[in-house]
């Protein structure tokens, strides 16, 4: 295995607190074997997410310092403004303090009621603001993304024929813009190839419809098309970011992702109509349109983030990093969705742990003895946060997948970090038959996952 050192060095440590075996089973217990529940300072390696959990640099730090927080005009603000021009090309900028925000105002402004949005695999927030403006989120991801063992490179494609039947079926006037998710999280932080994002386009734009990013993890995808798409071995990032935009009307992002900051986010969008809505709409629910809910400083860290995040040195150590976990944890001989992705490795745990039934909960109890065992806190992506009941039927549906994600917290950990999360899920490999389901003793209406409570079956 070849794999890159850490390219930076550390000059600021923050100490993680160890906590006994038995102290842990005591707080999982009491938390409901529900790991958002927990005091994360009881946690040793915090992998539930890759969001808002990046260590800044000190050029970022050092922005906060020459922060402008001029209620309007920060000079902050054009520094961001001019950033995010640059890289993504498009021609009005939106600033929110966090993605869903930038999601809530586009699909509010231009959602009616039975209007379709196709994207590759919509994220939950994403979907809940789609759903919630009572729109249809459609899903047309290539099928290849739902077989774990497949190596396909650019498993966040977009199937064309898919694509092509919805627009056929709903008609291009219930269908206000089509989206591509990069990289595509539900499903394993697979890459979008440019060769789809181009076709996409082309399709959407011989229909007439708006194309949109949601752009969280958009220097990820770029270094993988870098990596593996015939003739951009020789090209910066920065370029490839700009052609893969310019195939698009605007995007969605999540700057708590490769914007390298732990608050922030923006909408981008070319139309000058719906900006001048959207903004009308921002100054309502989130501030004046020069800073979006956050503070100036805010805006100065991502601004220096998202040109960061451009550094190549940088992507080969964070996709490397990503891809040295799963290649250490697959050793052991547990089955993780291939190829590794960006930020994140995802394990099967339906096949890891074939002897508890999906109503047990076999994910979530891999997360529990992960968390009581060693501390690392892991999130369930599978029955537990995807399981309803079909209202016709009254049947249990399950979701494809019964994944595990370990996500990556971006120049948060070293290589030697990931080493030892690989070392504990093997002892945990060994034992697996001795792993107890779960069943439900508190469940909410809706994203049950965040507060539900458990227990142990014996
Ligand atoms: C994650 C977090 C957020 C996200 C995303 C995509 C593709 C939009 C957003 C919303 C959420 C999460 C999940 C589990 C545990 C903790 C946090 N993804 N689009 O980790 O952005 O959070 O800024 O509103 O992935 O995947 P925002």
């Amino acid at each position: 295995m070849k794999f890159p050192a850490e390219p930076f060095r550390i000059k600021v440590v923050e100490s993680i607190s160890r906590t006994t075996k038995n102290q842990r089973q005591k707080l999982i217990k009491q938390a409901g074997y529900n790991i958002f529940l927990l005091p994360a300072d009881s946690i040793f390696i915090d992998l539930l997410t890759d969001s808002g959990t990046a260590a800044m640099s000190d050029n970022q730090w050092a922005g906060l310092m020459v922060g402008d927080e001029s209620y309007a005009g920060s000079k902050n603000f054009y520094h961001f403004e001019e950033t995010v021009k640059d890289i993504f090309g498009f021609k009005y900028v939106i600033p929110t303090h966090q993605g869903r925000v930038a999601e809530n105002l586009l699909f509010s402004t231009i959602l009616k009621e039975g209007y379709v949005i196709p994207n590759n695999i919509h994220f939950d927030t994403t979907r809940a603001n789609i759903e919630y403006h009572r729109g249809i989120a459609l899903d047309c991801v290539i099928d290849e993304a739902m077989n774990t063992e497949s190596e396909d490179p650019f498993k966040g494609n977009i199937d064309l024929n898919k694509l092509e039947q919805a627009i056929k079926k709903y008609g291009k006037k219930r269908i206000p813009l089509i989206m591509i998710t990069i990289t595509n999280n539900s499903g394993g932080g697979q890459p979008v190839s440019m060769a789809n994002i181009l076709a996409v386009s082309q399709l959407a734009r011989s229909h007439g419809i708006p194309l949109f990013f949601d752009a969280c993890r958009f220097a990820e995808n770029c270094y993988f098309i870098k990596e593996r798409e015939e003739g951009y071995r020789r090209k910066k990032i920065a370029d490839i970011a700009r052609e893969l935009f310019s195939y698009g009307d605007g995007c969605t992002m999540s700057a708590k992702k490769d914007g390298l900051v732990n608050i922030g986010g923006f909408l981008c969008v070319n139309d000058q109509e719906l900006a001048q809505k959207i903004t009308n709409m921002l100054i309502l629910i989130e501030g004046f349109p020069t800073y979006g809910g956050l503070a100036g400083r805010d805006l100065e860290a991502m601004a220096r983030g998202l040109n960061e995040v451009l550094n190549e040195d940088y992507l080969n150590f964070r996709i490397n990093q990503t891809r040295f976990l799963g290649e250490m944890i697959n050793q052991h001989g547990i089955p993780i969705v291939k190829p590794v992705g960006g930020h994140a490795v995802y394990i099967d745990a339906k096949k890891m742990l074939p002897h508890i039934p999906r109503e047990h909960f076999p994910g979530q109890a891999l997360v529990v003895e992960l968390y009581i065992r060693s501390g690392i806190r892991a999130v369930e992506i599978g029955s537990l946060m995807f399981a309803h009941k079909d209202n016709k039927t009254g049947r249990t549906v399950y979701p494809e997948l019964e994944l595990v994600r370990l996500a990556i917290p971006r120049r948060v950990y070293t290589n030697m970090h990931m080493q030892y999360v690989s070392d504990q899920l093997g002892q945990i490999y060994k034992q697996r038959n001795r792993i107890k389901g779960l069943e439900i003793e508190y469940e909410a209406e809706f994203l049950r996952h965040f507060t539900a409570k458990l227990r142990l079956i014996n």
